[in-house]
């Protein structure tokens, strides 16, 4: 009576193992709803150099995993001056969840994190408050909300935002990224 009989199961197993297989591909293969899912192929490699897990089954050695909470979850820009691009990408650090950038300058030879535990000025070693960043491109900063003299940018810059709220610029000044709090 409890036997449903094996035309059930063969009708389900092959949709569950079919739903799977689309699933895994269109990850995989970074087309899921049209969009990209990783960071571009380049910054991969210097991601998980850096701790990064770009990819959920990578977590298993991995201090940090690239979160994708926020669209977009990565942004590139020349952030040093250099001339070349360098990409953010927005992670957590995976002990405390911590959210964060992580900065990769020279090809990924260099990995910079901004928040993710470390502190970055006002913005805190946790940028959970953040909603919204995008690319200041690199130009004139405006003075901000305090007494301290604006950047002059040597290179792109992050604009990073709690909407309707606080903002703060994120720069480098040639050793280190930096921050300018632009309003509250
Ligand atoms: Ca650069």
């Amino acid at each position: 009576m409890y036997w449903k009989g094996p035309g059930v199961i063969s009708k389900i197993l092959p949709m569950v193992f079919l739903g799977g297989l689309l699933t895994w591909t269109s990850v995989a293969s970074g087309e899921g709803h049209g969009k990209a899912v990783g960071p571009p192929g380049w910054a991969v490699q210097g991601l998980r150099a850096a701790g990064v897990a770009v990819w959920p089954w990578q977590r298993s050695d991995a201090t940090y995993e690239v979160s994708r909470d926020l669209n977009p979850f990565y942004l590139q820009g020349d952030f040093d001056g250099d001339c070349q691009t360098d990409i953010a990408v927005l992670v957590r650090r995976l002990k405390d969840r911590k959210l964060g950038l992580a900065v990769l300058l020279k090809r990924g030879e260099r990995v910079e994190f901004l928040g993710a535990g470390r502190n970055v000025g006002n913005g805190g070693d946790d940028f959970r408050w953040m909603d919204l960043w995008y690319v200041y491109a690199k130009g004139v900063v405006h003075q901000g909300v305090g007494e301290s003299t604006p950047p002059k940018l040597r290179g792109d810059a992050l604009l990073v935002e709690k909407s309707e709220s606080a903002s703060g610029i994120i720069w480098f000044d040639g050793i280190a990224f930096r921050w300018y709090q632009q309003g509250d």
